[in-house]
């Protein structure tokens, strides 16, 4: 479909059906499907290049923690027979190379704007068209927006005073040089103990001259038990690509594990424990997904896991004081994503790392010199800011996105928390589309399913010849208070997590992933479809 071009005063404005913010794992897909159904389609991308998660995390040890034989694209036969996967769960470098080639095959790249930062895009009510600006100032206006701006991609740098004081080399870990960092006789500062600091800290502490790690909680780690990928293995991923994309289609949250439908105290102790050894043994989330199924509802049932994965560190970790600073014990196993890792605990008994508690003694300050807490300063030449993301609604929020009556995004959210209806669509906002990923589920399938959802409802409103569509507000608070009833019946908010938004002071607490199943969650979006779109105004 050819592009019209309208001259403003700011220049050229060009016009689109769709535009997408973001070339991530969600942002590609939608892109290649809006061309698909004929729309004319530009993608913005704040990057050089396309891969969002797998573009921005360079930071070495960064890789899947899902199986990667279904974090791949389900949708193209022709790409899974295509691509071979190096690693059982794949790094950074080959996962860029992944989506550049995805880009590449599908000839996405001319319809990908990269370097081009969403600053806002307003609704103009009359016209039914978004007005979308970039940070450059340059515009565009089309009648649909997708928003694929990811889900952990707003980071997060906590705001120590001083932070810009510190006359060393510092960055979070999301914003990594893509040159090498070289740490060789360096004194690096590493701050949190998340999924992302959990895969850093192994590495880079072989490389550096001393290591701090400040930990204020820390976490349930486990391991992730990698390896390569055989060419017998990868032969049998190809010739049952299908068999696997069913399974994952049909498990809890789209991994190769389901629970085990027992009740913990059903099993007697002996059993029970030699259970948890061997979900122990497997690689990947098994220990968290293929445990028993009360594991995220029965307090009791959590603390009879956690305690054995405690034992586990207690083992590994050499010095009693640094395992027991290791052991978790403020919040219930699985109740925060749980970091997979390769010889974490071990960095620990390696004389160049020190581990800190800034629990009881918290960071004050950044000095020029390097990092002040209330007991002491500590001088380095690198600090690394594990500190994570404003998850869900940090992308969203972090653009001027104004709706019917001008209302804001950023206000509608901070008075509301997060209100979706089916996490699609923010009512007040039409044709206005979140193709993040709503549920618990393995990334990919999920964005997906989405992808698809959005893609056929768009098609839906031109067929039918209506100009915009949009989630009421009746259908969008009854969600929010399902998907908050549903969260509650688990152990996620026992814990200050991004799951529930508590990683970020000032952000309103609340459930921000649907806590059902994957495939009910999809069950639940295609009877709303079929129903033509219920809860959605259609005009
Ligand atoms: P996370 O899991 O949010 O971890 C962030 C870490 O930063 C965590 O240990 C925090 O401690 C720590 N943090 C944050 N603020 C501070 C301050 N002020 N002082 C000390 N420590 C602080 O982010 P990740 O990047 O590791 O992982 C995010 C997701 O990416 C992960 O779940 C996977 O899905 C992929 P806290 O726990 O809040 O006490």
């Amino acid at each position: 479909m050819a592009t019209a071009q309208q001259t403003t005063s700011t220049g050229a404005v060009e016009q689109f059906d769709a535009v997408v913010i973001g070339a991530g794992v969600a942002g590609l897909y939608q892109l290649y499907r809006l061309r698909e159904l004929g729309l004319s389609v530009r993608c913005f991308e704040d990057g050089s290049g396309v891969g969002g998660t797998w573009y921005w995390n360079r930071y070495p040890g960064c890789r899947f923690d899902s199986e990667s034989e279904t974090y791949g694209y389900s949708w193209s036969k022709e790409l899974l027979q295509e691509w071979n996967w190096k690693e059982h769960y794949s790094g950074q470098p080959e996962n860029e190379q992944y989506l550049n080639f995805v880009a590449d095959k599908f000839n996405l790249r001319p319809n990908i704007q990269f370097n081009s930062r969403v600053k806002s895009a307003v609704y103009d009510e009359k016209a039914n068209r978004w007005d979308v600006q970039l940070e450059n100032g340059k515009r565009a206006q089309s009648q649909f927006v997708v928003s694929a701006a990811g889900i952990l991609s707003s980071r997060y740098t906590p705001p120590f005073s001083g932070v810009e004081s510190f006359k060393g080399l510092s960055f979070h870990t999301s914003r990594w040089p893509k040159e090498k960092v070289d740490f060789t006789g360096k004194r690096v500062a590493v701050i949190g103990t998340g999924a992302t600091a959990v895969q850093l800290i192994p590495i880079i502490a072989k490389e550096v001259g001393h290591l701090t790690v400040f930990q204020r909680t820390p976490n349930y780690c486990a391991p992730l038990r990698n390896g390569q990928v055989s060419p017998e293995t990868q032969q049998l991923w190809k010739a049952n690509y299908d068999k696997i994309h069913q399974r994952i289609r049909e498990t809890p949250a789209a991994f190769m594990h389901d629970f085990d439908p027992r009740n913990t105290f059903d099993v007697p102790k002996e059993e029970r424990l030699a259970r948890y050894e061997e979900l122990w043994a497997q690689p990947g989330f098994s220990k968290w997904l293929a445990n028993f199924h009360d594991i995220m509802t029965s307090r009791e049932a959590n603390e009879d896991f956690a305690e054995f994965v405690r034992n586990k560190i207690r083992a590994r970790v050499k010095n009693p004081a640094v395992a027991e600073l290791l052991c978790p014990k403020d919040h219930p196993f699985g109740s925060k994503r749980i970091p997979l890792e390769t010889e974490y605990y071990e960095a620990y008994n390696r004389d160049n790392v020190l581990l800190v508690d800034v629990r009881n003694a918290p960071i004050e300050a950044i000095t020029p010199k390097g990092i002040k807490t209330t007991e002491k300063e500590y001088e380095f030449d690198v600090i690394i800011y594990a500190t994570g993301f404003d998850a869900i609604t940090g992308a969203l929020t972090s653009m001027d996105i104004r709706g019917e009556g001008g209302q804001t995004l950023k206000d509608k959210w901070a008075n509301k928390g997060l209100s979706t209806y089916l996490g699609l669509q923010t009512a007040g906002f039409p044709n206005f589309f979140i193709a993040t990923n709503a549920a618990f589920c393995n990334y990919t399938v999920c964005a997906e399913s989405i992808v698809e959802w959005i893609t056929d409802c768009i098609r839906y409103v031109r067929e039918k010849g209506y100009k915009r569509i949009a989630a009421t507000p009746q259908a969008e608070e009854a969600w929010v208070e399902h998907a908050n009833e549903l969260g509650s019946h688990t152990l996620l908010s026992d814990a200050k997590s991004w799951f529930m938004g508590a990683n970020i002071p000032g952000k309103k607490r609340a459930i921000l992933l649907y806590a059902n199943t994957a495939p009910a969650y999809r069950a639940k979006c295609s009877e709303v479809a079929a129903k033509g779109y219920e809860g959605f105004q259609l005009q």
